[in-house]
């Protein structure tokens, strides 16, 4: 039996998001995100039609979650303040009533003992401004930095972790290369000019988080997958894999953590005309001002091989221009998400950081397996024994141990997520939390087998195996 002890004060938790479990209720003055408005448009993309309206109305039942989420273990917890909430048109008048759901909502998580970590921007773009074209418009860095001051003025006495941005690929890739985030275009042009806004934007808010001495930290969440080469020996494959990294993942990491972008974007932005409006002083913003922590999302790798295919030009250049992916034979599948189980990526990213990147202080920000039909699972008591789950967590924290052995900064271990949750356009299909959420109950919540066990774990600031 091995014993895997984790670094005193070690964060166990959790993480969320405000568009994907509060829900909205009549009167709560909420203004529509590109969530409300594409559910609005396109009900059938979502799956069995379920809406951003209702998720896990975490916005009526926080207080009961907060207890539940301490009967779990957690001693932090990441959501993020949803900016159509706080500010409904995106600029301008201020939601009282959201004031008082966050204040109370940060109040009651830290009278729990649980520290809340908050993120301001997961995917969740006002209407009114993406109207104006969102991260495309470069005034929408303006709005954004207001919102972001406006939440360290209101929440900074008691919030100490801000993160800017989840995932800032994500709304890239969604929205403006592979059509799964509104407003489903396909234009790497667009992509680049939203990517690079987003990183402006990150540092935006990073200067004016510093600028107000809060005695606190600000980061980025970044989703690190890392990308390996089908043949580590054929170097056709190596250059590919390395700009499926420097597209996907470095793309953000180097100018957060660096201040600047990597020479091989830089240079393929160059050849394809490509380069994004780039406004007077705003480089030497983005070098000056870099992140203190960084959130760290895993959930698969990027298996990449030299491109074989033939280049498909219906939509102009892509990233997939340069590389395909590669299907690995043999690799272990969450068939429910489609995605490749690999517990060592966690390992492989926390080296290259702890190598490449200063060893700056990170945190597992989100890991979690989506399972379809978890009710089936449920005994007799009504809990859902997923020991599936339990086996996964283990396997991805023996490899964060073995980083830490060898010197890693990581300084916590947060599941997605806490509750089942609105996953997207997949809505209630897959279920994440260490808590099953029944939606025809009323939204009844009952901890999983999982969630018991991390208890255990949290307490013992490890486990045995
Ligand atoms: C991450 C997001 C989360 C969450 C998770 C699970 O990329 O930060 O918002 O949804 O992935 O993925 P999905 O919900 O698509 O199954």
């Amino acid at each position: 039996m091995t014993t895997y002890k984790f670094p005193k004060g070690f964060w166990w938790g959790s993480a969320a998001s405000g568009p994907q479990t509060e829900g909205r209720i009549a009167g709560d003055g909420k203004g529509d995100s590109i969530w409300d408005y594409w559910y609005e448009q396109a009900s059938d993309k979502f799956f069995d039609q379920v809406g951003p309206e209702k998720t896990s109305q975490v916005y009526t039942k926080y207080k009961e979650d907060i207890q539940l989420m301490k009967e779990t273990g957690h001693n932090s917890f990441r959501t993020s303040i949803q900016w159509s909430r706080l500010i409904p048109n995106g600029t301008g008048e201020v939601n009282q009533k959201a004031v008082d759901f966050y204040n109370d909502y940060i109040d009651s998580l830290i009278e729990a003992g649980i520290e809340p970590f908050m993120n301001l921007y997961h995917f969740d773009m006002p209407m009114p401004l993406q109207e104006q074209g969102g991260w495309l418009n470069r005034k929408t860095v303006d709005a954004y930095v207001a919102f972001a001051k406006i939440c360290f003025d209101l929440f900074g006495d008691r919030i100490k972790k801000w993160f800017t941005h989840n995932e800032p690929i994500v709304p890239v890739e969604g929205g403006y290369l592979y059509q799964f985030h509104y407003p489903e275009e396909i234009n790497m042009k667009h992509a680049v000019q939203v990517g690079y806004h987003e990183v402006l934007s990150n540092a935006l808010a990073v200067k004016a988080y510093h600028e107000l001495n809060l005695d606190g930290e600000i980061g980025i969440i970044l989703n690190l997958t890392p990308s390996y080469p089908r043949d580590e020996n054929n170097p056709a494959d190596v250059k590919a894999a390395a700009i499926a990294d420097a597209f996907f993942n470095r793309s953000f990491l180097d100018p957060a953590v660096k201040g600047e972008f990597p020479a091989e974007l830089v240079e393929i932005v160059k050849e394809l005309d490509m380069v994004p409006a780039i406004e007077e002083g705003d480089l030497a913003l983005i070098k000056e001002n870099t992140i203190d922590l960084l959130g760290i999302n895993y959930y698969q790798p990027r298996r990449i091989k030299a491109k074989e295919s033939a280049i498909d030009h219906t939509h102009g250049p892509m990233p997939d221009d340069y590389f395909d992916n590669y299907d690995m034979p043999g690799k272990k599948m969450n068939p429910y998400r489609g995605w490749e189980i690999y517990e060592k990526g966690i390992y492989d990213i926390l080296t290259n950081v702890r190598e490449n990147y200063g060893n700056i202080p990170c945190y597992v920000s989100e890991n979690g397996m989506g399972v379809e039909g978890e009710e089936r699972y449920r005994n007799a008591e009504g809990a859902i024994e997923d020991d599936y789950r339990i086996e996964f967590v283990k396997d991805h924290l023996r490899y964060v141990h073995q980083a830490l052995e060898e010197g890693s900064g990581c300084l916590g271990y947060h599941m997605w997520t806490c509750m089942d949750n609105w996953s997207w356009t997949n809505a209630y299909k897959n279920r994440y939390g260490f808590i099953g959420v029944d939606l025809d109950q009323d939204g009844k919540r009952t901890i999983k087998k999982s969630g018991h066990w991390f208890k255990a774990v949290s307490e013992n600031n490890g486990f045995d195996d």
